[in-house]
């Protein structure tokens, strides 16, 4: 069987991406219908040797459509509902419905099962908490996680494609010698660090990491789950870094854990420091697993772990995410 596919924001680089993978995966899609604000609509696209014609992103574009991929942004909270109206189920990668009780917010490798609940949205969580979650899952299931501190490293393309233009303009700026004005960021972010990813929210933690937060416990279904976050911009184009240490009810060693996570879905263990083996941006970037490395245990609490996580947050942190989601859909007789 086929189905007919609408990807909402196909110019983004989260678009742009859907659209990469779906074909990578061989996703069985019947028409594919690509839309955008009317910026875009009309113009054509170019795509592995096709062009697509962008239509525009309003109530009646639906009609037909099983699937419906939103890529992020204000169209979800505008138009999600007309999607659902027309008969399509909606993968909505904004933050706009994640936290709502009736729409499930799924992670293929952790809670696949909450797809079977969904009522016409179903929710992919924000790019850093994907990436986190699928490398506590495993822990999580040995040994129960207990307290969780993380501190990310995110790349500029967490901002669409104008933080990709901000970084590499801002450094050619500063080799020249030039004044920068920022833009996209609140600083400078060549040369520089930010910690501060979206807006400032309830004691002074930024949006961002709330959704670290929030999120990975509804995911988990751990709504206790102790966590806190700090999240920081790095000049780096794209996946993203996280700096995660643990407290676990039982113990659990590094040898163990190094197992436990290999075997683990969507999750690939670079963790060889007598070779200088660890996960990097530069070499995650358009994989679709989470990479796990600089597994220690950290002797400083009973039962204690620290992990080097990265993955490429367009990829695994979106796009990828979602089309599993799908995909899941699909296997477990939902669609
Ligand atoms: C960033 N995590 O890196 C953000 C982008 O809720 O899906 C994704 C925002 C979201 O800036």
């Amino acid at each position: 069987k086929k189905y007919n596919v609408a990807i909402v924001g196909a110019t983004g680089a989260v678009g742009q991406e859907l659209l990469k993978v779906l074909r990578e995966r061989n996703f069985p899609v019947g028409e594919l219908r690509l839309l955008a604000s009317s910026r875009s609509a009309g113009k054509t696209m170019e795509h592995a040797g096709e062009t697509y014609t962008i239509g525009l992103t309003d109530a009646q574009a639906f009609q037909g459509i099983d699937i419906a991929l939103f890529a992020g942004g204000s169209a979800s909270t505008e138009f999600a509902q007309a999607a659902v109206d027309a008969g399509a189920v909606v993968i909505d990668n904004s933050s706009a419905f994640r936290m709502n009780p009736d729409v499930p917010l799924v992670v293929p490798e952790v809670n696949p099962e909450d797809v079977d609940w969904h009522k016409g949205i179903i929710a992919n969580p924000n790019c850093s908490t994907i990436i986190m979650a699928v490398a506590l899952k495993p822990i999580h299931d040995a040994a129960k996680i207990q307290r969780v501190v993380v501190s990310t490293y995110q790349a500029v393309s967490g901002a669409g494609k104008e933080g990709i233009t901000e970084l590499t303009e801002q450094t050619r700026q500063v080799l020249a010698g030039e004044a920068i004005a920022p833009q996209v960021f609140a600083h400078p972010i060549a040369f520089n660090l930010i910690p501060h990813i979206d807006v400032f929210q309830d004691g002074d933690y930024t949006k961002e990491e709330w959704k670290m937060i929030k999120e990975t416990q509804k995911i988990m279904h751990e709504p206790s789950m102790k966590i806190t976050a700090t999240t920081v911009r790095v000049p780096v184009y794209r996946s993203h870094s996280e700096s995660i240490n643990l407290e676990l009810e039982q113990p659990l060693s590094a040898a163990e854990a190094k197992e436990v996570l290999a075997k683990a879905p969507g999750v690939i263990v670079v963790d060889d420091v007598t070779q200088k083996k660890y996960p990097m941006p530069i070499d995650t970037s358009d994989h679709d697993e989470v990479y796990v490395g600089r597994i220690r245990e950290d002797k400083t609490v009973t039962y204690g772990l620290n992990l080097w996580v990265v993955a490429d947050q367009i990829r695994k942190g979106a796009a990828t995410n979602a089309i599993q989601i799908a995909e899941t859909l699909i296997a477990r007789h939902k669609l």
